[in-house]
């Protein structure tokens, strides 16, 4: 396969500009997704470098009241291990990533999120909210960034799948997820048209793209099965991104940083 056959088309890269998102996208087998995370299992019963008070992030705040944090060691496992690192930037999503946002890409954050039987719904948001809002630790500035949403199992409306609402390009009017000082924020409702929601079902070993500003809600996981992602935060080397823990690095994964503002991490070596 040539870097040609990994882009996307011309269409396609119009309709992510059109809709705020792309997918489903393949990235592997459903088989081969089954063997990699089997192996992300096992690195989350591992400590990696974040600090236990920042597991589960901003996320957290955004499931609904009494929702519990499903598991540990979920946030950055980029940084320390290869499986996720491999997956973080295989070359089908970052081909893709590179024919919307040019050559030079950096990722700033991944998420693991295990959706247990049972876990209520992520409520409507944008990403924009949670990572830019004043007081958070994200700040990014200028403020952009994307996702790269990967589906380590089977996703549905049953266990939990997204859903995103085309053609939201602003920023919207945004309340506090709960009232904790730090909560990320979620859309204030009277601004969500959820008739307009196209739900992104996706089998194990496809992804989807969307931008900071796509509105999206996950259902809640009303199935007898987990219900597993890696969330892959993308941005560009000239995105200044404040540390938000004790050696976040950033990692430089497709093209080159000519201004040098983040201190940048390279692979895992496990
Ligand atoms: O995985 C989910 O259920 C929600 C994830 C999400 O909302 C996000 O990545 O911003």
């Amino acid at each position: 396969m040539n870097s040609l056959e990994y882009s996307l088309t011309e269409e396609q890269i119009s309709l992510y500009r059109e809709q705020g998102f792309l997918g489903p996208l393949t990235l592997c087998s459903s088989e081969e997704m089954t063997g990699i995370c089997e192996k992300i299992l096992k690195v989350m019963e591992t400590v990696g470098i974040v600090p236990d008070t920042q597991q589960g992030g901003r996320l957290a705040s955004l499931l609904s009241k009494n929702g519990r944090i499903p598991t540990p060691y979920i946030e950055c496992r980029h940084l320390d291990s290869r499986v996720v690192y491999d997956l973080c930037t295989h070359p089908l999503i970052l081909h893709k990533a590179i024919s919307i946002y040019g050559p030079d890409l950096t990722i700033w954050r991944s998420t693991l999120i295990d959706k247990f039987p049972g876990s209520p719904e992520f409520r409507w948001h944008q990403d924009y909210g949670g990572v830019y809002s004043r007081g958070n630790e994200y700040g990014l500035e200028p403020p952009l960034h994307f996702t790269a949403y990967i589906a380590l199992t089977d996703m549905t409306v049953e266990n939990g799948c997204l859903s995103l609402i085309p053609g939201i390009k602003a920023v919207l009017p945004s309340i506090p997820a709960s009232s904790d000082l730090n909560s990320t924020q979620i859309v204030a409702p009277d601004c969500i048209d959820s008739k307009k929601a196209i739900n992104m079902e996706l089998k194990a070993g496809e992804f989807c793209l969307f931008t900071d500003r796509a509105l999206h809600y996950s259902y809640p996981n009303n199935s007898t099965s987990h219900r597993r992602a890696l969330v892959v935060r993308l941005t560009l080397p000239i995105v200044k991104v404040r540390p938000h823990f004790k050696g976040h690095k950033v990692v430089l994964v497709s093209g080159k940083d000519s201004l040098g503002i983040n201190p940048i991490g390279g692979p895992p070596t496990l």
